[in-house]
């Protein structure tokens, strides 16, 4: 029989393990949802310790209820729709209305309470990555808990102990379920909120997606070869611009759960590296970066300080990762004459048209898209088509932003004279080294062939 007084001794010794308590809650915390894709302003933590909120980018923090000083999240793992820009939507999976689901902040030392329902039609569970915490809250079904089965609703207990960048995913039949857009980021505050201060913190998780032109549900079988590159689940132009004001600093925190690298760059300024999976990197082991690579299942954050106005792109820096839906098996056809070929094709199929014959820019492009998809790569800017989808977006630095401003202030207004501009003048020969042939007819080589082994 357990006694009250052996029933809190033991309780004392959960909590020193990092469990919380037993669920003592008599009902179930309001399962808060999102229906726009826009960035929803920072989550002024309206109790418990205070903290500079994170902003995600086309997200949105998820509101908790304090039951017993324990912070409730209610999470609901199920289908969504999810538009990646305007002019196409996907049948995904989600959590709370949305994928990624929502960002969850809680501060170094907090006792939190996470209800996870799963209203898909197979088991769920979710991993808390990076976290430290007891074996069983892990959240890897078959290992560590048994599956949540369809309709269910399982109950995670542990104390945020490290403060950092963390992420949470499922880990029951992952392949299907992350294919499918269930994700989302967890950040823990530190308890000193002075703690590595910055002015904007903004957050987002980085997915891939196989949905075919003209279909709405991504294929889950695909390993690597992907066609939707995302931020956030959203795809250039549907990714906001990250808008601060001149001199901020800002912090950039982001999550890999796609199958591949991302040398993610940042244009017009240095970051540092400050925080990486394991935690805050210590300032004198800091080195500036402008471009950074972050890996399968990492997390990363970067710092700087914005203080060179204009529109800078921070992206990807693989091509095929800035650009949309597309065919990958593209011959190249620079140079190549397609003049005849495309009239006798546009007797057999009338919107045939030649591409690539002077590279692959799609600004002039009006081939008829199939249903729900977007174009390769596109976006409008104030000098016309910026080429680009995928995962590329914009720091907005301007001396007008107001601090805790997050509006889009447009497009930058360049001072008089600074823009790039074309040369009407003289364009003099080029200085070639003596004896130096290279002219477009006659391309000099020599081939040097295998000589057998000398050494
Ligand atoms: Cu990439």
């Amino acid at each position: 029989m357990v006694s009250r007084r052996n029933f809190l001794a033991s309780a004392a010794t959960m909590v020193g393990a990092g469990v919380v308590t037993r669920v003592g809650a008599a009902s179930l915390p309001e399962a808060v949802i999102m229906e726009t894709a826009a960035t929803q302003a920072p989550l002024a933590p309206p109790n418990g310790r205070p903290y500079h909120p994170v902003v995600t980018l086309n997200g949105w923090s998820l509101p908790w209820r304090m039951n017993n000083s324990v912070k409730e999240f209610h999470l609901v793992a199920e289908p969504v729709v999810r538009e990646f820009a305007p002019g196409m939507k996907a049948n995904l999976w989600g959590y709370n209305g949305q994928s990624p689901g929502p960002t969850i902040e809680v501060v170094e030392g907090d006792q939190v309470r996470i209800f996870v329902t799963n209203k898909l039609p197979e088991e769920h569970s979710i991993h808390w990555h990076g976290q430290r915490l007891p074996n069983g809250m892990d959240g890897v079904t078959g290992l560590t808990q048994p599956g949540i089965p369809p309709g269910k609703t399982f109950v995670y207990e542990f104390t945020a102990k490290r403060p950092g960048t963390f992420m949470y995913h499922p880990h029951a039949d992952e392949m299907v379920q992350m294919a499918m857009g269930l994700m989302g980021f967890w950040v823990t505050h530190p308890k000193n909120p002075d703690f590595m201060r910055v002015d904007r913190d903004f957050v987002f998780l980085l997915g891939n997606y196989d949905i075919q032109p003209g279909s709405y549900t991504p294929k889950v079988s695909t390993m690597l070869d992907f066609n939707l590159w995302t931020i956030n689940t959203r795809v250039f132009p549907g990714v906001d611009s990250m808008n601060v004001r001149q001199g901020d600093r800002v912090r950039i925190r982001m999550g890999n759960l796609t199958m591949t690298n991302h040398p993610f760059h940042l244009h017009g300024h240095e970051f540092a590296v400050t925080g990486t999976d394991g935690g805050w990197i210590r300032p004198e082991a800091r080195f500036p970066e402008v471009t950074m690579d972050i890996g399968v299942g990492q997390m990363r954050a970067l710092e700087f300080i914005a203080d060179e106005p204009g529109d800078w792109p921070f992206h990807c820096h693989k091509s095929h990762h800035t650009m949309n839906a597309m065919g990958h098996n593209i011959p190249t056809m620079i140079g190549v004459d397609q003049k005849g070929i495309a009239e006798k094709i546009n007797r057999l199929v009338p919107d045939y048209m030649a591409m690539g014959e002077r590279g692959g820019a799609m600004g002039s492009m009006e081939m008829p898209l199939p249903d729900n998809t977007l174009p390769m790569a596109t976006g409008e800017g104030p000098f016309g088509n910026i080429e680009m989808g995928g995962m590329f977006t914009t720091v907005k630095v301007r001396k007008e932003q107001k601090p805790g401003d997050y509006s889009d202030p447009g497009w930058y207004k360049h001072p008089k004279g600074s823009v790039a501009y074309e040369w009407t003048g003289n364009v003099p020969a080029a200085t070639r080294a003596p004896g130096a042939s290279l002219s477009a007819a006659g391309v000099e080589y020599r081939a040097r062939k295998p000589q057998g082994h000398q050494h």
